[in-house]
């Protein structure tokens, strides 16, 4: 089996869950290749932090200087889960050194550094995936299926909500290494890049591209403490944000999101009503999904009757997405699964010389979505995508 030896550019959050993907795709999936935890970078003023990850995960060798890590001929695959404002030149100077690349999202800071992105990897050629790891939760990779096998029928509604509470209080500082998501220059956008490109990627997945939108978007909070300068600076990034859409396939929609919403952790909805049936996901209980059914797919008749109602399916056998890797029916998985389940569909394409989905492609889109979203709220006007 061929090695992959793993150059993995950030040590937070996802970079645990990317690490940890690599360490656990080979108990579950037959995979072509045989991770290596190589080396793993992370900024000298946060060594404290590389070093406890390197033990955590078993990386063999720290690194200060991305871009050293990135020129190593000994790496072949460079994952970015570093702060939003590095995934532009991390991802062209992996393209440029004809590695194959993840990256996690949102892909950029705005559509114009996504096409550059995309450029060089074009250029390159080589094998991409973007981290929209919802994809791979199985029972939205369900809810897909159930839209190709016809069973929604034409669509009507689609209904996207995406909401966290985090950041509520005033005391909560911007800036500093885990809070860089409420500053502008390093995350790019607030909930619509960090909340709604999962939302948008899924829709657009599910029904289709976004043809226009009008959007509104708050900042409840104007002015917080930088964690690293002790200064105070002004926020710039969107709190909250909600938009109306019309899908090319004729359909509407609506998204929300929020980290203002009291008692919402990590709560992720998509619901989508169409002729034929329709379909809801809910993250806080993520082994089902409910499914309402009017009309065979096949030929159309109705069959609705008194026994009809929603059908709330644990999404846990065999012949679900996915689960036939893992134990047995009736038994779940949780989040660090959609990250083995995206590596394994990662790799499994790379060694075909398959396009895997969510690809660098599909992530400019988002990306121009989320740039529309903006450009919607500020100029307060309808905005094609
Ligand atoms: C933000 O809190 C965050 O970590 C996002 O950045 C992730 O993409 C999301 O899946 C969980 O919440």
């Amino acid at each position: 089996m061929k090695t992959l030896n793993v150059g993995m550019l950030g040590c937070g959050f996802m970079g645990r869950t990317h690490s940890n993907a690599y360490n656990q795709v080979g108990h579950f999936f037959d995979i072509p290749f045989k991770p290596v935890l190589k080396c793993c970078y992370g900024r000298q003023e946060d060594m404290e932090q590389l070093k406890k990850f390197q033990k955590a995960w078993g990386y063999e060798e720290i690194e200060t200087d991305w871009r050293k890590l990135i020129a190593r001929p000994d790496i072949d695959i460079v994952d970015v889960v570093a702060p939003n404002f590095l995934h532009k030149d991390m991802v062209i100077a992996a393209a440029q050194a004809g590695k194959m690349i993840i990256c996690e999202k949102p892909f950029a800071m705005n559509a114009e550094e996504a096409e550059e992105m995309v450029a060089a990897v074009d250029k390159a050629g080589v094998a991409n995936m973007v981290s929209f790891c919802y994809r791979r939760v199985p029972a939205v990779t369900l809810f897909k299926q159930l839209v190709d096998e016809g069973r929604i029928g034409k669509p009507f509604h689609y209904r996207a909500v995406y909401l966290q509470d985090y950041t509520i209080s005033q005391k909560v500082p911007a800036g500093g290494s885990s809070l860089w998501r409420l500053d502008a220059k390093v995350a790019g956008s607030g909930v619509t890049g960090d909340l709604l490109a999962h939302s948008i990627d899924a829709a657009e997945w599910i029904n289709g591209p976004i043809k226009r939108l009008c959007a509104k978007t708050e900042i409840f909070i104007k002015e917080r403490t930088n964690a690293e300068t002790g200064e105070k600076v002004k926020i710039t990034i969107d709190d909250a944000c909600m938009f109306l859409v019309e899908f090319a396939n004729g359909s509407i929609g609506t998204f929300e999101s929020s980290r203002y919403a009291r008692g919402r952790k990590n709560y992720q909805m998509m619901e989508l009503n169409g002729e034929k049936g329709a379909a809801i996901f809910n993250l806080e209980e993520p082994e089902y999904i409910q499914f309402f059914r009017y009309a065979d797919p096949d030929t159309g008749k109705k069959v609705e009757d008194h026994l009809t109602g929603w059908q709330k399916i644990l999404v846990t056998n065999g012949e679900h997405p996915y689960m036939s890797h893992y134990w047995v029916p009736g038994t779940m998985i949780g989040y660090e699964h959609y990250f083995i389940n995206q590596l394994a569909d990662f790799l499994i394409a790379a060694d075909k010389g398959e396009v895997c989905h969510a690809d660098v492609h599909d992530a400019l889109r988002v990306q121009k979505v989320c740039d529309a979203v903006i450009r919607s709220a500020k100029e307060e006007r309808w905005v094609e995508v």
